[in-house]
């Protein structure tokens, strides 16, 4: 069963996603996500100008192959471009191998180790009160963890906070808007909002907070040890990943679990936070760190060291990705939690697929394959939108981390 063909579709309904289409000589095929927020052409160019024409004529049962050859036969390998396009492909072949085995994909990797995958879903207001009622949304809804952020006091604009209620779509300009930020506002302001969720629905319901790489390690550290009495699932992203062994000192200091990782790429982003266990959840993605083959390799390293899957789900990662993150997540030993922002109606159209959610879980389809596909007419509707993540500065005008 050879490639014979292999399509690059971009599409915007709502938001822009790049998704590869892998035809084989059966007829058989399979899709693969390689979006890539704010830089989707990238991924595309790199995708067929430079990986399409080596695919023509290959073993599409040979999925390891593959992957070893786009990945250790590239010079310049690694980074977010090319590990997404690697990771379509890995993701579309083992969309190819499940549908000619007459197996959803979690099949092959194993089978099941749970009866579904518990979600998170988001929370984001400007103020206190209208969090908690956006909370009570989702308790009502069936979730058992909700990720919590607001706007902070004393600031105009805050990351992770929606115009739309129970949605948030963070690349709302073709070129980056600018936020403001304040550390110390926001480190007076976010201990207030968790005790108030705490008191307003008890002690069991999972709680997380996203930090957004915006601290120091010493920063992160009293942040921790503020939300303590609040008992988070996880503080996320708490700093700049790319010096790992600052988290030596937020650990240090702390007992609330970390979370780190949807900006990374291979497994070497996160050896040193996994065998140190700096960390308690890793959050790569199947889109942004190689594809399932890869994300397993993590996952597996992971499982050594005490550390449990946490993927990044947000909107920008397409049905496709979630629907491959779904088979990974139901099978292997060490799932943590899984991110869902849910997609909207537009983008459900363009992708349909078989996942579901149901009392605060999802499960992946049944159908063989990854149970998800691109309808391809309705895709042509939506023609590509220009569209970046915005910027942060310092009150004083100084570049921050986003
Ligand atoms: C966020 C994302 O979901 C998350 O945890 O950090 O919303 C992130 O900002 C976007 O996915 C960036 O593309
Ligand atoms: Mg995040």
């Amino acid at each position: 069963m050879k490639i014979v063909d292999a399509r690059v579709i971009v599409t915007c309904p709502d938001r822009n996603f790049v998704t590869l289409k892998i035809i084989t000589s059966s007829g058989v095929y399979g899709v693969g996500d390689a979006t890539l927020n704010g830089r989707e052409l990238s991924v595309a160019a790199y995708l067929s100008e430079h990986v399409v024409p080596a695919l023509i004529g290959r073993d599409a049962s040979r999925i390891e192959d593959t992957w070893q050859y786009l990945y250790r036969g590239a010079y310049w390998r690694r980074g977010p471009v090319t590990m997404s396009a690697v990771a379509a492909v890995d993701t579309a072949l083992w969309d190819i191998k499940g549908k000619v085995a007459g197996l959803p994909v979690y099949q092959l990797l194993g089978g099941r180790s749970r009866e579904g995958v518990t979600v998170y879903g988001h929370a984001n207001a400007a103020s206190t009160d209208e969090v908690l009622s956006e909370i009570a949304d989702y308790v009502e809804l069936g979730y058992k963890a909700v990720r919590v952020q607001t706007g902070v006091p004393g600031l105009e604009s805050t990351y992770g906070v929606g115009k739309d209620r129970m949605f948030y779509e963070p690349a709302d300009a073709a070129l980056p808007t600018e936020n403001a930020w304040s550390t110390a506002h926001y480190l007076e302001h976010v201990p207030t909002v968790f005790a108030r969720v705490r008191e307003e629905f008890g002690p069991t319901l999972r709680l997380l907070h996203d930090v957004h790489h915006r601290l120091t390690p010493i920063e992160a550290a009293r942040l921790g040890k503020s939300l303590e009495p609040y008992h988070l699932t996880w503080m996320e992203d708490p700093v700049p990943a790319e010096l790992q062994e600052g988290f030596r000192l937020i650990r240090q200091h702390t007992t609330t679990p970390i979370a780190v990782g949807e900006v990374f790429n291979t497994i070497w982003d996160c050896r040193q936070l996994i065998t140190e266990q700096l960390i308690d959840y890793v959050r790569a993605t199947v889109v942004h760190a190689g594809g399932i083959t890869h994300l397993r390799r993590i996952f597996d390293l992971a499982a050594l060291h005490h550390v449990r899957s946490g993927s990044h789900g947000a909107t920008d990662l397409s049905p496709v990705c979630m629907a491959a993150a779904l088979h990974l997540d139901l099978a292997i030993p060490n799932f943590g939690l899984q991110e869902y922002m849910r997609h909207t109606p537009a983008t459900d159209a363009v992708f349909p697929h078989g996942y579901h959610f149901a009392d605060g879980y999802l499960h992946p389809s049944e159908e063989p394959g990854l149970g998800v596909d691109i309808d391809e007419e309705e895709a042509a509707r939506y023609p590509y939108r220009p569209a970046s993540l915005p910027v942060n500065r310092l009150q004083d005008g100084t570049m921050h981390d986003w």
